[in-house]
């Protein structure tokens, strides 16, 4: 069965801080698999934005000498600024101030009274200021009275507050994650939440008395909303599903959630109960990622060692928008451990995969094309041809970068698609053209190998180009490739025509360490 749609969806990023390389990344990743879908063929709405209230925002705000509305205004743009970087496809770009998100947000918090979800109690326990996070006694005792996060102490918090009744969902949290064992992932990931949820849940407060900047409780204005159920809300206020004749509402339940580790309690465990209380349908997947560390160090204020918008704009400068975007995607933290960005390795990354894979096969295989006939593609010949069946490669690896970026892995996907260039080069290694060129007896072999060289070539762009868009734009127009269509169509083997012209390319200059 083919889905009618597809939904991804981003953090949305806080606007107290600048944007770096850990935003740009789930949000890239995100772009890679839209344009996947898409080129697939799928109804795509890919969702990004900025999480604008609460205490943290409302005092960068009071030691900057502005509204928090401004700072937020002015951080905003700043992280719409990535997509500009980028070449990000997104189809909408929420903010949390934004009135029809406000406005949503209290109604389904005032359903959520009706129902009895949300209740009004005394909260005793301990509050993190910098993660805007409450702890039990317990679970601040385990970390001793300190942060997990920026370790500085936890305070103590007694104060009348609403409440989620989230421990009344315990048993149908146990069972999603059973009847769902891909609800959560990577596995070792789920196996954490799992291990939370079975230590027992409490009530969650939903509301905080001693700041302004948040959307109030209907009814109840002197209770803002916490600021974590207020982001959560947005990925289904951005499709307007609080209104009973939503339109985009055929883009919901949502396909993934990409998040970073660090927020997956309340996308795995607090996002499912909210929609479970409301009776939405779950999204099918929450996948967190590890985090990118920089240089062999974890990315921290004090450090002062992010990789920020400038840095990436420089590796853009020096080697192109495609190569980070490769990067990101090949070697990125998807999995259960931390990656490194590291310059050397970026270099040796784009070096290897970009400049003598992809670009010195398309280069070679266009200069030979236009050395022994003048730049006209020739035709196939019948038979095969050495031990490498190139149709067949293809066939395959489509396929298996399929089944790589459905389940979101797209290391494997962009390995897959790559392996289509490494065996060209094998093909033309086994089958020497250059010495077939020599000897007019040979004339319909070297036809063929360089029909399917060339061949093969557009199928493994067409599968990168969700990557590398822009590159892979200009191989199709330099060699005139057959534009758009959907992606099983564009991998099928025979789109390129005998006698079309292949200019020779040059896609990834050599760049110095
Ligand atoms: O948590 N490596 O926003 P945020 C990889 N507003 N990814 C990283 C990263 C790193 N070192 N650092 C950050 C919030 N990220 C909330 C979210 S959602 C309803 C509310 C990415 O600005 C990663 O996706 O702190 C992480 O989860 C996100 O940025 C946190 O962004």
């Amino acid at each position: 069965m083919v889905d009618a749609t597809r939904t991804i969806t981003t953090p949305i990023y806080y606007v107290n801080g600048r944007p770096h390389l850990g935003h740009a990344y789930t949000t890239t990743i995100c772009d890679v698999w839209a344009r996947f879908q898409r080129a697939a063929g799928q109804d795509v709405f890919f969702l990004t934005g900025t999480d604008e209230h609460g205490q943290k925002v409302e005092e960068s705000a009071r030691e900057q000498g502005m509204t928090p509305k401004a700072l937020a205004d002015l951080n905003a743009a700043e992280f719409q600024r990535i997509m500009g970087l980028f070449g990000l496809s997104n189809d909408a770009f929420i903010r949390t101030t934004d009135p029809a998100h406000e406005r949503q947000v209290q109604t389904f918090v005032q359903r959520l009274i009706d129902s009895g979800d949300v209740y009004l109690g005394t909260f005793e326990g301990w509050y993190d200021p910098g993660q805007e996070e409450y702890y039990t006694q317990t679970k601040a005792r385990e970390c001793d009275f300190k942060s997990p996060i920026s370790g500085r102490p936890l305070e103590k918090a007694t104060e009348e507050n609403f409440y989620f009744r989230l421990s009344a969902y315990q048993e149908r949290l146990e069972a999603l994650y059973d009847q769902q064992p891909g609800f959560v992932r990577p596995e070792a990931r789920r196996n954490e939440m799992l291990g939370r949820l079975r230590e027992g849940l409490q009530d969650v407060p939903i509301s905080r008395t001693n700041f302004t900047w948040g959307i109030p409780v209907p009814g109840h204005e002197a209770h803002v909303i916490y600021v974590w159920i207020d982001a959560l809300f947005n990925y289904i206020t951005a499709l307007d599903l609080a209104d009973s004749d939503a339109t985009q509402a055929k883009y919901w339940p949502a396909t993934y959630h990409i998040v970073g580790k660090e927020i997956l309690w309340f996308h795995a465990v607090i996002w499912p109960a909210l929609l479970m209380a409301l009776k939405i349908d779950l999204p099918s997947c929450v996948y967190a990622h590890s985090f990118w560390i920089s240089e062999g160090q974890k990315m921290s204020k004090s450090l002062g060692n992010f990789v920020d918008l400038e840095r990436l704009q420089s590796c853009i400068d020096t080697y192109g928008r495609d190569a980070l975007r490769w990067y990101l995607a090949t070697n990125g933290p998807l999995g259960a451990t931390d990656a490194d960005f590291t310059m050397d390795q970026f270099h040796d990354v784009y070096t290897t995969d970009l400049v003598n894979t992809f670009g010195n096969c398309a280069s070679r295989v266009s200069a030979m094309i236009n050395k022994y006939f003048d730049g006209a593609l020739p035709e196939d010949c019948p038979g095969s041809l050495g031990s490498i069946d190139l149709q067949r490669v293809c066939l395959e690896q489509t396929a298996s970068v399929t089944t790589a970026m459905e389940a979101f892995d797209l290391g494997a996907a962009c390995s897959s698609a790559m392996q289509i260039v490494r065996k060209v080069d094998a093909f033309i290694n086994e089958t020497e053209p250059f010495k077939k060129a020599k000897d007019p007896d040979q004339l319909a072999s070297l036809q063929g190998i360089l029909y399917r060289c060339a061949e093969s070539i557009r199928i493994a762009s067409a599968l990168l180009e969700p990557v590398m868009p822009e590159t892979m734009q200009r191989l199709t127009q330099a060699w005139q490739l057959p534009e758009g269509g959907p992606l099983e169509k564009a991998c099928r083997w025979g789109g390129l025509k005998a006698g079309q012209s292949i200019e020779k390319v040059a896609l990834f200059p050599r760049a110095e360490r």
